[in-house]
């Protein structure tokens, strides 16, 4: 794809790799870090480092829209699938959605569909180990949604039956957040981003 039909409308591309967090960096002890997946599952799951490095790995290139206008293209991701991560806990058949939680108390919601399709939980990008700031030591990539679907410091992924906003959803953002259909705002009144 040519580097104009790879960006979305209304998007300008860049070469920084501007910093958005609600509340800073947190600090993560690697040894007690876990990743758990709890709700509507077979079976609750609580997994180390370790063990999510232990899955079979991924290099994919993606890009990634912010939707406050800059894109970065074709940055490559190293991580594993949410999908190998998320057959460990078996989501019970009612489970549709996602609420994804971190280490800094954001959240985001997701389509479970969506994530199995293409979310991937990474540890680097374009072979360097993930800058804290942007992550590190997991952090999620949901690429056909806008950067804030793709939560920094993964802690948790809540299954659910119903959609729920998450952090910027309830401050009225779009639940979906497509970027090829500019799912920017949804139907809540915006407040302004700081
Ligand atoms: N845990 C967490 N994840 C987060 C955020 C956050 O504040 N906390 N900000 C989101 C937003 S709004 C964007 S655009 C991207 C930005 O990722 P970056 O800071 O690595 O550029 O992270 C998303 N994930
Ligand atoms: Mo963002």
């Amino acid at each position: 794809m040519s580097e104009q039909s790879r960006v979305p409308p209304r998007q300008r591309v860049v070469k920084t790799f501007p910093v958005l967090s609600i509340n800073g960096t947190p600090e993560i002890d690697i040894a007690k870090w876990r990743l758990k997946l709890f709700g509507l599952v077979e079976r609750e799951v609580e997994l180390t480092y370790e063990q999510v490095r232990s899955l079979p790995v991924v290099r994919k290139e993606a890009d990634f829209h912010c939707v406050t206008g800059w894109s970065r293209l074709g940055d490559v991701w190293e991580g594993v699938w949410v999908r190998d991560v998320v057959a460990l806990a078996q989501p019970k058949p009612e489970a549709k959605f996602v609420m994804v939680h971190c280490y800094d108390g954001y959240t985001t919601n997701l389509d479970l569909q969506v994530l199995l399709e293409e979310g991937m939980l990474v540890w680097a990008v374009n072979g360097e180990p993930l800058a804290p700031e942007h992550g590190y030591p997991l952090r999620l990539i949901v690429p056909s949604r806008y950067g804030w679907k793709s939560a920094k410091w993964v802690s948790a992924l809540e299954f659910m039956a119903e959609d729920k906003p998450g952090y910027w959803e309830e401050r009225g953002y779009h639940m979906r957040a497509d970027v090829w259909a500019e799912e920017r705002y949804g139907e809540r009144p915006v407040r302004r981003r700081t």
